[in-house]
């Protein structure tokens, strides 16, 4: 495989590291806030990145190349409401997106075709992401500052298992 495609796919298990990390702080931030629902989605959020970053280990391990490990940084810890945390992992996953796309333009640049077909997953996946992240964000629009609607979301996002 080539550097610039192995680095990649070393920085996209780091990646998505950091964004188990950052679920899991607003995950703490909705228990430590009373939302235990949301702070459950949350976490269900968390270990699927855990998940992600596993298939990145095992695709690179597969391919006879090495697995690299750095500092994850520190995540945010606060938020100043409940739409806001949701707007920060819309954002998250759309910045997500967009290095998937660039790691599969690499993979078909250099005509790794078996790497280019790995990535089809996380593609695909992470259409499902944006689209489930995006329907909590329009139901916080619809809610605004209703706190019944809010709990109801609560109560809602409390099932993910
Ligand atoms: Fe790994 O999909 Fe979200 O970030």
């Amino acid at each position: 495989m080539k550097t610039t495609l192995k680095t990649a796919l070393q920085e996209q298990f780091l990646a998505e590291y950091e964004s188990s990390y950052l679920y899991l702080a607003m995950a703490a931030y909705f228990d430590q806030s009373g939302f235990s629902g949301l702070a459950n989605w949350m976490k269900q959020q968390a270990k699927e990145e855990l998940a992600h970053a596993m298939k990145y280990y095992d695709y690179l391990i597969s391919r006879k190349e090495t697995v690299t490990f750095a500092a994850i940084a520190a995540p945010k810890a606060n938020w100043k409401s409940v739409k806001a945390v949701f707007e920060d992992a819309y954002k998250h996953e759309q910045k997500i997106t967009a290095s998937i796309g660039k790691l599969a333009d690499v993979a078909l640049d250099q005509k790794d075709h078996a790497t280019y077909a790995f990535l089809q997953w996380f593609v695909t996946e992470q259409t499902e992401e944006e689209n489930q992240v995006e329907d909590i964000l329009h139901k916080l629009q619809l809610a605004g500052d209703n706190t019944v609607g809010i709990l109801m979301l609560d109560r809602e996002l409390g099932s993910r298992a």
